[in-house]
């Protein structure tokens, strides 16, 4: 039986996709339009009580919250985790980094640059929060290919859809060229290319 994943196109959405799509098995893309506020019906609820997308179910199975489902996907097909015990430990770690930071401050920093009524103390401190962010995988990256050390992991996977809106955001990724050498490296990938061909109408 095929896994049923529930997402949008939005960056949260678009992780379990990409971590799919680089496992190449089968999976059914159940598309909840949280515009029309689909996330918020009972049936969904079911699945995701916190009434947001992503969640996936499979078989007797149901995961929710995006980093889960990548360590669920990782560690079932057992790929995109390192096996060495340190290397494993560095990229739950940054994936809890993403879940934490990297999300919910992209996230705010979206949320408050599109309103139409500006709030100059909110932009600013989460564009801030984000230039700080940067700088901390900057660091990383200037030591590591990957944010789990050599390994392409589920920590990059769930970063990347979100760092690749920065410059939508208005980051400048001019003073991070190694984040701009990981991204042009993720972005090679063929899975990108499938995920970013699953259209949201
Ligand atoms: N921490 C959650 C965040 C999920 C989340 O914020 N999803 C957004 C889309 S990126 C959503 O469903 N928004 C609709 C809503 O909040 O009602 C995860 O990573 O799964």
């Amino acid at each position: 039986m095929k896994p049923i994943l529930y997402a949008w196109g939005t960056p949260n959405g678009l992780k379990p996709v990409l971590l799919l799509e680089e496992l190449g098995i089968p999976y059914e893309l159940v598309k909840v339009d949280i515009r029309a506020g689909e996330q918020k019906r009972p049936e969904y609820l079911a699945v995701n009580p916190n009434g947001k997308i992503p969640a996936l179910v499979d078989g007797e199975r149901h995961v929710w919250e995006s980093g889960a489902i990548l360590l669920y996907l990782a560690e079932k097909h057992g790929r995109f985790l390192p096996t060495e015990p340190q290397a494993r430990l560095d990229a739950i770690a940054w994936l809890f980094w993403q879940m934490s930071g990297v999300g919910p401050m992209f996230g705010q920093a979206f949320h408050f640059r599109m309103r139409d009524e500006q709030i100059p103390y909110a932009t600013a401190r989460y564009a801030d929060e984000c230039k700080r962010l940067l700088g901390v995988m900057e660091a990383r990256l200037a030591e590591v290919p990957y944010l789990a050390g050599a390994e392409y992991s589920i920590a990059d996977i769930s970063t990347f859809t979100w760092v690749r809106n920065a410059p939508r955001l208005g980051l400048d990724l001019a003073d991070f060229p190694n984040t701009r050498r990981w991204l042009a490296d993720i972005e090679a990938r063929p899975a990108v290319g499938r995920m970013l061909a699953v259209t949201f109408p």
